[in-house]
């Protein structure tokens, strides 16, 4: 359990990069306080950790952390990661990404971390939207929703980003919502302890994006929202088959939890073979 009362921001963020540039309301800030209580509690030296991301509001994340970080391109945090991985296997690798960063311009990334087993942490960010850029539809927005490149409802079927990640490989997938502090920084705990590529989305309101046009730009709607249409999985199990058959809620929780070889440590076994 993390230690509620410790100062995260005197202890972990660029003090000189506040205020932040996030809307009111906005989920984001709460995954960066939970991901660096998850941090806290393992108690890794900071100095041996990466932050990681690509462009868009949750990508600004490693720009807050007193910590190395790459900012890089659209989509290509992840690739970025896998290097900074391979490259040195004892840094602990975290990916701040939002949904269109990682299932949209990043998608063959994403699967391809999972299908390899790269020793990463991607914390997804999904806000249903492309938020930094004013709210556009993105892989992960539910149909009829209102955006500004869906002005009649989007016609699409979204991307369920947790059954991409086991579908690709990962060995830990998780999904919560940032009104469940305890269990996202959990799952980010865990994610982080894992040997092998973890992914964790965190679904998280963007009242100035996605909820403006989908009566959801109050913070309270939001969290409301958030509350109401998600159930967790321990829950959805005490269901009957019907029940569940019939459940429309997001489900949130652990959603799969395994071993797998993972690739660095396949990689350092090789290159010591050779070496023999
Ligand atoms: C190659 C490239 N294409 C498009 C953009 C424009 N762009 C910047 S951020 C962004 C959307 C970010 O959305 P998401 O990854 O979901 O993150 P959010 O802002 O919602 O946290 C886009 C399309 C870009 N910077 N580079």
């Amino acid at each position: 359990m993390f230690n509620k009362a410790k100062n995260i921001k005197d202890t972990y963020l660029r003090q000189e990069m506040w205020p932040s540039i996030f809307c009111t309301g906005c989920g984001i800030g709460n995954v960066l306080n939970y991901a660096l209580r998850a941090v806290d509690t393992i108690g890794f030296d900071i100095d041996d950790m990466v932050f990681c991301s690509g462009i868009g509001c949750s990508s600004r994340l490693p720009g807050y952390i007193e910590a190395d970080g790459l900012h890089t391109t659209h989509g290509r945090a992840i690739a970025f990661a896998t290097g900074v991985k391979m490259a040195d296997p004892d840094l602990n690798v975290i990916v701040f990404t939002g949904d269109g960063d990682c299932a949209g311009i990043g998608g063959n990334h994403f699967i391809h971390a999972a299908r390899r087993n790269v020793d990463l942490t991607v914390i997804c960010v999904n806000n249903y939207t492309y938020g930094m850029t004013g709210g556009q539809v993105s892989p992960t927005t539910p149909p009829g929703s209102l955006t500004t490149t869906t002005p009649y409802g989007n016609l699409e079927e979204p991307f369920d980003l947790c059954r991409l990640a086991i579908g690709a490989g990962a060995p830990y997938v998780a999904r919560w919502t940032p009104g469940f502090p305890y269990e996202t920084t959990e799952a980010i705990e865990k994610g982080i302890r894992k040997k092998g590529f973890s992914f964790i989305e965190i679904l998280a309101p963007c009242p100035t994006g996605f909820g403006k046009e989908n009566r959801l730009r109050e913070a309270k709607d939001a969290w409301d929202w958030y509350r109401e249409n998600s159930i967790t999985r321990a829950r959805l199990l005490e269901l009957t088959p019907e029940e569940r058959a019939k459940n429309e809620k997001v489900v949130v929780g652990t959603l799969y939890e395994a071993d797998r070889p993972e690739l660095t440590a396949r990689y350092g076994e090789f290159v010591k073979g050779l070496e023999a």
